[in-house]
């Protein structure tokens, strides 16, 4: 039985459970996932409620450590399984990647609004597109073309995960053009093994629904 649990919502549409997903499956670091149903209130009102107090996924558990929010958990598995490093080895391009992690969870709003992650993966009715969604993808774009210019040569750290999944929104609804280079290198990314267990799980958890 892991030591680490990962609480993850039963419909693996979220982006910030895929990023730690993602995290503990490069890394190798063996836990078991533990599903709550959103919908149902499953997180709310219950010991996961009072363990995590913020009551939200993804949440680990590991030995003593309950920890909520994407962004803490990331930097403690990266301290507490060291290898392989998920980070840069620089500590300006370290401080780069965490620039990166800290923007995307206090920025897009109005991208993730217009096209939202669940849609990827069933359909729903798709919301309005609007400028200031367009004006945000264009940044994510222009972020992303800098990133692929500055990393080449290297493997992906924990924010070209994130820039490239965030990207399958741009590439799933087609209200922007993604350049090619860009679509590819998320094409790349999407690709790994760590985030297609995220997809596989998706599916199984649907077969048995
Ligand atoms: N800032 C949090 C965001 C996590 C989050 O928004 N989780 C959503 C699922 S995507 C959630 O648990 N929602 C349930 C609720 O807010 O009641 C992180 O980075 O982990």
């Amino acid at each position: 039985m892991p030591d680490l649990i990962l609480y993850c919502e039963a419909s693996f549409t979220s982006p910030w459970v895929l990023a730690v997903w993602t995290a503990l499956r490069e890394k190798g670091v063996p836990f078991e996932a533990q599903l709550l149903d959103l919908k149902k209130g499953e997180h709310k009102g219950t010991d996961f409620a009072k363990q995590t107090v913020i009551g939200k996924v993804p949440a680990i558990r590991h030995q003593e450590l309950v920890l909520a929010e994407s962004f803490a958990i990331l930097e403690y598995l990266e301290e507490a399984f060291p290898e392989p490093g998920l980070y840069p080895k620089d500590r300006a391009d370290r401080a780069r990647d965490r620039q990166i992690l800290s923007w995307l969870r206090s920025d897009l709003f109005a991208l993730r609004r217009a096209m939202p992650f669940e849609g990827i993966f069933s359909p729903i009715a798709p919301p309005a597109m609007t400028p200031e969604a367009r004006e945000e993808s264009d940044k994510l774009l222009a972020v992303c073309a800098a990133r692929i210019a500055s990393t080449a040569g290297r493997g992906p750290t924990l924010a070209d995960f994130e820039l490239a999944s965030t990207l399958r929104r741009l590439i799933h609804y087609r209200h922007v053009p993604v350049p090619e280079a860009i679509a590819r290198w998320s094409d790349a990314i999407w690709a790994r093994p760590s985030i297609q267990s995220w997809n596989a799980a998706r599916a199984r958890t649907a077969n048995i629904a």
